[in-house]
């Protein structure tokens, strides 16, 4: 199995992780990773904490002169910011009250009040700082190993916005090359430039307003070989675990597969995607891929098409009504600097946490204590299927 932990706050030291389940003599390349840390971090209308940070994951153990060993990976991403908190979010003295920023008035929607109720914390930034979407950085760290591991049986993976703030009316859908094609650094990762006009317009509007913003983001997965995961009991099951691996993404709030919401309005016919032959290829091929790449928990060799619903942002600079937790009297919720959107952002982090799932399915199928011994089982595999 592939697992991985992670650990950090938002204003601490740092963000560590530890990955295991990694076959050993897997190549390993940091740029790549860094490259995913620092696609998660652009995104027009995320907020000043992006000016700060310049992520880099630092790799303590697990690999060496470029490969894995087989051992559990550890890894550290700094938080530069770190610097202006040392006090606020110090781990070993107590500081004075009134330099621990207490947090007193939750914003709906956030983990601030069930956290607190749940832990008995009076202080509401115990609960904030681990909440945060900040720790996102280290799964995507996890996620960029495992797309390395993907890439090597040719699997690749990439997100892209398809609605912001409810622009476009239906969201976006596009074939492979159009979101392959979208250049790194584009505004909002959104492949219809006149979708994303409209989108950069609302998060001015947004801003002016004090207000934030939600949106859909699709993570593509091509080349995922058919027969990962399996209809044999509930939590085997792929599509289960892709959807359960998307909704710990903070402030998503549903998941889809493939035509998953339209399918449910339209009759049978309309719906299944259906089955052809190519003599040629010797495979099964679809014309349509309304599945999203899935049937009865096990990918059916087509794309692997995900959706991912994110809630607007939880802290509004024209904060809502909460309370105050010790005086229990009406108070505007607290605010403190955030993002307006991150949706390009939670694209990225679906990317990863979908890596993960899929690079866990491969090593339960394909096991093998190195690449090469995998390498072999997925040949052996491979053949099965073209004498099928
Ligand atoms: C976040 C609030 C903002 C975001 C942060 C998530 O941070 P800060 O409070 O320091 O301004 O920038 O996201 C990240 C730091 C990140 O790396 O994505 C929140 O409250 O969830």
């Amino acid at each position: 199995m592939v697992t991985f932990t992670t650990g950090g706050e938002s204003h601490g030291k740092s963000l560590v992780a530890i990955m295991q389940g990694l076959p050993a003599g897997l190549p390993l390349q940091t740029e790549v990773i860094d490259r995913d840390l620092r696609r998660r971090q652009q995104g027009y209308g995320r907020g000043a904490r992006m000016k700060i940070e310049q992520d880099h994951a630092q790799i303590l153990s697990g690999v060496r002169h470029g490969f894995t060993l087989g051992s559990p990976i550890a890894l550290l991403i700094e938080n530069k910011d770190w610097t202006n908190w040392s006090e606020v979010m110090a781990s070993a003295e107590a500081v004075e009250t009134q330099h621990a920023r207490e947090l007193k008035r939750p914003r709906p929607g956030h983990a601030d009040l069930a956290g607190g109720m749940k832990f008995d914390m009076r202080d509401l930034r115990n609960v904030l700082e681990r909440a945060s979407a900040r720790e996102t950085a280290a799964r995507v760290a996890c996620g960029s190993i495992a797309k390395q591991l993907l890439h090597k049986f040719h699997v690749e993976i990439r997100s892209h916005v398809i609605q912001l703030g409810g622009v476009p009316e239906i969201p976006l859908e596009l074939e492979w090359d159009a979101i392959a094609s979208i250049p790194d650094g584009t505004p909002l990762n959104c492949a219809d430039d006149s979708a994303q006009e409209q989108m950069i317009a609302l998060i001015g509007d947004a801003k002016t307003t004090g207000d934030t913003l939600g949106g859909v983001f699709e993570v593509v997965s091509r080349r995922c070989i058919p027969g990962l995961g399996s209809h044999t009991s509930w939590d085997r099951k792929l599509d289960g675990r892709l959807a359960q691996a998307l909704m710990s993404i903070p402030a998503v709030k549903a998941v889809s597969i493939g035509q998953g919401l339209e399918v449910c309005s339209v009759s049978g016919s309309q719906a299944h995607d259906e089955i052809f032959y190519d003599n040629d290829l010797r495979q099964f091929i679809r014309k349509t891929n309304r599945a999203g790449g899935l049937e009865g928990g096990i990918t059916n060799g087509e794309e692997v098409r995900l959706r991912g619903y994110m809630k607007p942002i939880s802290t509004l600079r024209r904060s809502l009504s909460s309370v105050h937790i010790d005086t229990k009297q009406e108070a505007r919720a607290a605010f403190e600097r955030s993002d307006i959107t991150a949706v390009p952002a939670a694209g990225v982090v679906g990317e990863a946490m979908v890596a993960l799932v899929l690079a866990d399915a491969m090593i339960e199928k394909f096991g093998g204590d190195s690449v090469g011994e995998m390498q072999r089982n997925f040949n052996g595999y491979l053949q099965q299927l073209k004498d099928y």
